[in-house]
């Protein structure tokens, strides 16, 4: 048994955080990675975990200290001060749900007095909590509007989380609909698979985790509409050829996403409620002036998007060189959270890959995303004639709610337009 000091490490480019929670109190056992304390920058959120197993003996930080690299935090006993000391994860406001389990609803049913303050149809739109109670709610799925909040000033604090969620499985048993975002879906199953043959079970890893948490509340909250079109990208092609070399030159590789990012600018640019998101309560739509473009990234730890800021402003060499250099970033999983953050439209590249077109899901709360698919020679018809012409496929997903059907196609046909003559972007 020794104790351990914990001392915050490299956050990044911050130099003094507020911690605005402490998540463990002393004589608390901690496992490694668990998290400790979150801190609040004006950008991002972030939880730091503890790099030790162990007991905290004492915490050294309060909320409201302000705290920098090398700050002591905590003094922990570790059982085995051969523990491996857990990476620091940085966590993005809108991209990481706090990993807590999910209370057990099995051993002890909550009694009616428990559960009486847990309802399920008390909508309270101006629910406050805290943002790791925000993450929680958001992994599990649950509507924070429908938690009463029983924390100083009717906050909403994870007991009352956790209580909400365990009231839900008492009223409904193990075949219980859980209500997301106001649907009602059957629970999932609770299969056996081991009884059918050989498995194994393999944890989702933090970047699958949040990444499932996102696509689901998406999936079950935009009434998606998937508009499919092809671009006559010939010219296009024999231009980008054409200069590879000169972008080699630089360091960087023309691919054809910097000049989807160009494209999409000009077309947001003229179909703003594609540079939108809808407001809370969903009664406004918050039209977006800046033009900052996420772009899927496939890494072997999961999907990651990460964000080319003020595209407008920045030369297609620019846009190669950053996106190269975000990719790079995010297979390494060396992104800073702001540059996961303030996207105001995607694109989902699966052109180097192959495949004739796939429905993206919409990057909530953004209001649409640009699928791209292999681009492939195709004859098409011209003055009376078949010509082979490059063409790529364009599968762009909206929010029916924002977008109509007309204006959808209306946008996809403008994208293409603008492919087939760059000099288009010029008017
Ligand atoms: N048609 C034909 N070829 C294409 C193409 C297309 N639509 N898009 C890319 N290519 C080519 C590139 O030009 C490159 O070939 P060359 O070396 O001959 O130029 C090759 O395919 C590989 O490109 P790339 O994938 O390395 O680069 P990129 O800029 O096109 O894409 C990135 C970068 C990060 C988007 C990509 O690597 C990636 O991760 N894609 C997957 C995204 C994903 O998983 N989306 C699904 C999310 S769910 O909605």
């Amino acid at each position: 048994m020794t104790e351990q000091e914990i001392k915050l490490p490299d956050i990044g480019d911050f130099d003094a955080v507020e911690v605005i929670e402490v998540l463990v109190k002393p004589g608390e056992r901690v496992t490694a990675e668990q998290s400790l304390l979150v801190l609040e920058s004006d950008k991002a959120t972030m939880e730091i975990p503890s790099p030790f197993a162990g007991v905290v003996r004492k915490l050294l930080v309060a909320v409201g200290d302000s705290v920098r690299e090398g700050t002591p935090i905590a003094i922990v006993e570790v059982a085995d001060s051969r523990q491996t000391v857990a990476p620091i994860e940085l966590a993005a406001t809108e991209a990481e749900p706090h990993a807590v389990d999910v209370p057990d609803p099995a051993p002890a049913a909550p009694s009616a007095a428990d559960l009486a303050p847990y309802t399920v149809d008390a909508p309270q739109p101006d629910a406050h909590a805290g943002p790791s109670v925000r993450r929680l709610a958001r992994e599990l799925g649950v509507d924070l509007a429908l938690v009463p909040g029983r924390g100083p000033k009717g906050r909403i604090i994870e007991a009352d989380l956790q209580g909400y969620v365990k009231a839900l499985v008492a009223q409904g048993g193990a075949a219980a609909a859980v209500p997301i975002a106001g649907i009602h879906v059957a629970a999932p199953a609770d299969v056996d698979f081991a009884k059918f043959g050989p498995i194994e079970s393999e944890p989702l890893n933090r970047v699958r985790r949040i990444a499932a948490a996102n696509l689901h509340r998406s999936w079950v909250s935009v009434p998606h509409v998937t508009q499919f079109e092809d671009a006559d990208v010939t010219e296009l092609e024999t231009f980008r050829q054409d200069h590879r070399a000169e972008a080699e030159a630089r360091g960087t590789k023309l691919t054809f996403l910097p000049f989807l990012v160009k494209a999409v600018v000009k077309a947001l640019q003229e179909f703003p409620h594609f540079n939108a998101s809808l407001d809370r309560g969903g009664e406004n739509l918050i039209v977006k002036r800046y033009y900052h473009i996420g772009v899927a990234v496939d890494t072997e730890h999961g999907l990651v998007v990460p964000v080319v800021r003020d595209a407008d402003r920045k030369s297609l060499f620019e846009l190669a060189a950053e996106l190269q250099e975000l990719s790079e970033k995010a297979r390494a999983r060396r992104l800073r959270p702001e540059q996961l953050q303030g996207g105001s439209f995607s694109i989902s590249s699966l052109g180097g890959i192959g495949g004739t077109r796939f429905t993206p899901i919409v990057n909530h709360p953004e209001v649409a995303i640009l699928g791209v698919s292999r681009m492939a020679w195709k004859p098409v018809w011209q003055d009376g004639a078949f010509v082979p012409r490059r063409m790529l496929p364009l599968s762009l997903s909206y929010d029916h709610r924002v977008i109509d059907g007309a204006a959808g196609a209306r946008f996809t046909g403008r994208l293409a337009a603008l492919l087939a003559d760059l000099r288009r972007m010029l008017l």
